[in-house]
């Protein structure tokens, strides 16, 4: 009997430690799990980027647009967009991919950034950014009259995203705007007589088309310049600041341009000048604007981020 209940107890020990070390595995294992599970919840990518989004030139409908986000969104209270250029946008997003680092970029599409690198818009639940914008031909006043072939060029000028886009990548890589426009119209020239279908030739007759340094702007603007230069028209492309490429088309110093983001970010602009210049239609379908982030920034919305401290 004695001896038994020995046997027993000693049985009842071993399985009793063999819990116990179980248990342990197990507690560790749990805790090494959820260590790992808060710090990525911990992550505060405000803090690391300043509780800055990185803008572009202050004129662009798209930084306004990210400044709205700020005033519309609690969490974004005491954040700040930075303004500066495109091409400065571009390194700065290029670079902080290059450290797989946070950064906010203002983004928008065609662009050439969504074939270079694997980045995501964030979604915009209060819908700032507005939907699916297209991109407009606008005219001067009195163009249809002085200038009729040139209006109906710019009048059937319609393309894709694709066909801008692979334009941009060009650029993006290092080709001179003018080797990459001329060599698309080369090698489209279904689509270039398309827009110059029922239009003829002429002889030095001059035109001016303004546009803002943004990437898309460069490569249509670029691309219309050359077909009216192939046309035989004497072509002059000038770089404007958003809100005054819109009041030279409204006062008839330049011709036109192709640079309308309608209708949400160039709202404003439109209420300025849309009485005065004349809207030839959309040219591109399909744009978009939004704030863009590497697809390795664990967010996906703007509701994402967290507030200054
Ligand atoms: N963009 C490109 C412009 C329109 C074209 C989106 C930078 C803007 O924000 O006004």
């Amino acid at each position: 009997m004695f001896n038994l209940q020995w046997k027993h107890l000693g049985l009842l020990f071993v399985l009793m430690l063999v819990l116990v070390v179980a248990a342990c595995g197990n507690e560790e294992e749990a805790e090494t799990g959820s260590a790992e599970g808060s710090e990525s919840e911990d992550v505060n990518y405000g803090e690391e980027m300043g509780y800055k989004i990185t803008g572009i030139e202050p004129g662009a409908g798209v930084v306004a647009a990210a400044e709205g986000t700020i005033e519309e969104y609690e969490n974004l209270e005491g954040w700040e967009v930075v303004t500066s250029s495109s091409g400065a946008m571009a390194t700065a997003l290029g670079e902080a991919i290059d450290n797989e680092e946070p950064i906010i970029v203002t983004g928008w599409s065609p662009h050439w950034k969504f074939q270079k690198y694997d980045v995501k818009y964030l979604e915009d639940p209060k819908g700032v950014f507005g939907d699916a914008e297209t991109i407009n031909t606008m005219v001067r006043e009195g163009l249809e009259e002085e200038n009729p072939e040139a209006y109906k060029i710019l009048d059937q000028f319609q393309w894709e995203s694709a066909d801008i886009e692979s334009i941009m990548l060009e650029i993006s890589n290092g080709t001179d705007v003018e080797e990459a426009t001329t060599a698309w119209v080369e090698e489209n020239s279904d689509k270039v007589a398309e827009w110059t279908a029922g239009t003829e030739k002429v002889d030095g007759v001059e035109i001016e088309l303004a546009y803002v340094e943004w990437d898309t702007e460069v490569a249509s603007t670029n691309v219309v310049g050359k077909v009216l230069e192939d046309q035989g028209f004497d072509v002059t492309l000038t770089p404007l600041d958003n809100a005054v490429m819109w009041q030279a088309v409204s006062e008839g110093q330049a011709d036109g341009m192709v640079a309308a983001w309608l209708p949400g970010t160039h709202a404003t602009q439109l209420e300025t000048y849309g009485d005065s210049v004349v809207d030839l239609g959309v040219n591109l379908e399909g744009a978009k604007i939004g704030l863009v982030v590497p697809a390795y920034m664990d967010i996906d919305s703007i509701e994402d981020l967290t507030p200054t401290e």
